[in-house]
């Protein structure tokens, strides 16, 4: 039965729009079942690749003005040992859990998608938009035809839905949401992290270990809303709105502009997994005072004329 809250995500049923962000207690089964069990609609794992992958010397992370900036490089087992973590995942949670993969090419990205799903993850996003790895991260999210490749490649190798997590760091982000769709992603997360930086005055050198990062946290929520709306009337595909999102009222803001679920990330570092209850209870007590009959019914209510 449909509760007021549950949503439909491609082909997954969430019991509540409020998802886990990929890179965020996403890396082993026991931390995912947790977020699972404080009340998370869908699990996203870590990025995973083929291969084990270290990840940037420290500072891999430093606060910023209202929001954390990363540089951790992609640090990740490799889908063969990670593949353990998912099928753990998959028998300890009750939720849909959602494999993000980053790869080198798009026979890479296939290899690593089928072999989370048959490991038995529910869907695939695809993280073509880490603002800091080269070759990797935004050098495909910010390029149409290696994006569509990509996402058709995947698409032909596997029968679990597979979305496409957008970067910001474009001049055009509807463009990129589009190509997804044509190449045959069944929705879009919008956005990853804005590429960023910070300097130790003291040192006179960047803080971070990469020097450059991506920007998390409320400070990018205006940015991440105004792409999830701009990119609603363009396809479509479900959307997942992430950026920013600590609260119910972030949460109702994105669904407004036109997203179907969103992802909770930094908030979780700061309030811990009981986040999202609050945001729970808050929809569903906003849903109740405006009198509307369930989440689905609000999705891009902001378009109205
Ligand atoms: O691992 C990272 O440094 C990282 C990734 Br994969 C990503 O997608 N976004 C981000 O801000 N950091």
């Amino acid at each position: 039965m449909k509760s007021k809250l549950s949503i439909d995500l491609a082909e997954l049923r969430l019991a509540n729009p409020a998802m886990l962000a990929a890179g965020i207690l996403g890396m082993t089964s026991f931390s995912l079942k947790r977020v699972a069990e404080a009340g998370a609609g869908a699990v996203v794992t870590k990025s995973v690749g083929l291969k084990p992958r270290m990840g940037y010397p420290n500072p891999t992370v430093t606060q910023a003005e209202g929001g954390v900036l990363n540089a951790m490089g992609l640090p990740n087992p490799g889908i063969d040992y990670f593949a353990e973590e998912i099928r753990k995942t998959k028998s300890t949670v009750n939720c849909p859990v959602i494999t993000s993969i980053y790869g080198f090419s798009a026979e890479e990205y296939a290899k690593i998608g089928k072999k989370a799903e048959e490991a038995g993850t529910d869907a695939l996003e695809l993280n073509v938009s880490c603002p800091h790895v080269e070759k990797v991260g935004c050098e495909i999210g910010q390029d149409p035809k290696i994006l569509k490749t990509i996402v058709k490649t995947v698409k032909k190798n596997v029968s679990i839905p597979v979305f496409v997590k957008l970067t910001p760091n474009v001049t055009n982000i509807i463009e990129f949401a589009k190509t997804a769709e044509e190449g045959g992603a069944d929705a879009v997360t919008a956005i990853n992290t804005v590429r960023a930086m910070a300097i130790n005055v003291e040192t006179k050198r960047p803080i971070l270990g990469n020097k450059l990062g991506g920007l998390s946290g409320p400070a990018i929520k205006p940015i991440a809303l105004r792409c999830v709306y701009e990119i609603y009337p363009e396809v479509k595909v479900p959307i997942i709105g992430c950026g920013g999102i600590r609260s119910w009222r972030d949460a109702v803001e994105f669904i407004l502009a036109g997203a179907t679920a969103v992802q909770v990330g930094t908030a979780i570092s700061f309030e811990g997994p009981e986040v999202f209850q609050s945001i729970k209870k808050g929809i569903e007590a906003y849903l109740k005072k405006e009198k509307h009959g369930s989440v689905r019914e609000i999705v891009g209510l902001a378009h109205r004329g």
